[in-house]
């Protein structure tokens, strides 16, 4: 068997006083706690070093305070070198902001660690929800459309941790396309951070049904690629704004093996066996023998 000993590092609320060097103590903590527990790989929230700014209107580079200039830099160095010192992976999510193509540009970005300190993946989240303008009918804003370019890294699948392990941020868990690429890849391990609005001013869906919804797309992806995944939140209530928690680790059966209670930090642990992903992958997906990409020409041509 491949088993990974996997931590998934759901964060409580940051809020726009907390300082850079505040939440990567926290990120610290969470590691080491990893650690203790017997860990190979923890996997943190989207933007986890700030407070979910999409939630704010302002300038298009007034927002430029929470980005990163640089992965690691010197507020994130720490992390990774204690990352290093007890052996353990681990992915994060931040807002990226880079020179590329002669101008800057800005992303919503994950990157994938290694257990020796080295950065193997970077993934730019593609599916950006809400809107570029601020809409006075919504009582919540969420403009991600404004403050980030949609990502330009595709969804890759990288050989990892003795497996074949991809990532997504956020608004991605929720569209099918976003595993079968992977899975056409042969992912076993799907890495995913959120930050998730308990309340959509729009809809008045329920929290039940919002939670119904965050679990029923990480568990039909699992099991529909016979994957792993891994979904961590960052949640709880940041200045006045309730994220949810959920943080959940899903079997390729599309079990859920762990789950988080709170909506605080909280570490959620599973041993994962990457070579459960077989079966699946061999018998009712497998690709080569069943599926018809003939007749889904539609999904790539509109
Ligand atoms: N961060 C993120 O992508 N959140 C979205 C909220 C959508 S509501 C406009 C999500 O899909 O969870």
């Amino acid at each position: 068997t491949r088993r990974i000993r996997i931590g998934g590092a759901q964060m409580g609320a940051i809020s726009r006083s907390d300082s850079k060097k505040e939440i990567v103590d926290r990120l610290i903590a969470l590691l080491r706690q990893a650690s203790e527990k017997g860990c190979e790989l923890v996997v943190f929230p989207e933007l986890a070093l700030s407070t979910f700014f999409p939630r704010w209107y302002a300038e298009r580079d007034g927002m430029d305070g929470y980005f990163e200039d640089g992965m690691p830099n010197a507020a994130t160095l720490p992390l990774f070198e204690e990352a290093r010192r007890l052996g353990i992976g681990f992915s994060l999510g931040y807002a990226e902001l880079v020179q590329e193509d002669g101008r800057v540009r800005r992303f919503n970005t994950t990157v994938l660690v290694e257990r020796n300190g080295e950065i193997v993946g970077k993934y730019r989240k593609i599916h950006l929800p809400g809107h570029a303008e601020y809409e006075p009918e919504r009582s919540h804003q969420h403009l991600e459309k404004r403050y980030f370019e949609v990502g330009n890294t595709g969804f890759q699948v990288w050989d990892a941790f003795g497996g074949r392990v991809g990532m997504a941020i956020c608004n991605d868990r929720r569209w099918v396309e976003t595993y079968r690429v992977m899975g056409l890849q042969d992912v076993e391990l799907i890495l995913i951070g959120y930050n998730t609005p308990v309340a959509d001013s729009l809809s008045g869906e329920s929290e039940t049904l919002r939670m119904f919804h965050n679990h029923l797309t990480m568990q039909a992806g699992a099991y529909q690629n016979s994957t792993w995944v891994v979904g961590v939140a960052k949640a709880g209530v940041e200045d006045g704004h309730r994220l949810m928690g959920g943080s959940v680790i899903v079997a390729p059966t599309g079990e859920i093996v762990a789950q988080a209670m709170t909506e605080g930090d909280e570490l959620i642990v599973a041993d994962c066996d990457l070579d459960r992903c077989r079966y699946y992958k061999s018998h009712i997906f497998n690709f080569a023998a069943h599926r018809r990409p003939e007749f889904y020409q539609r999904i790539t041509s509109q």
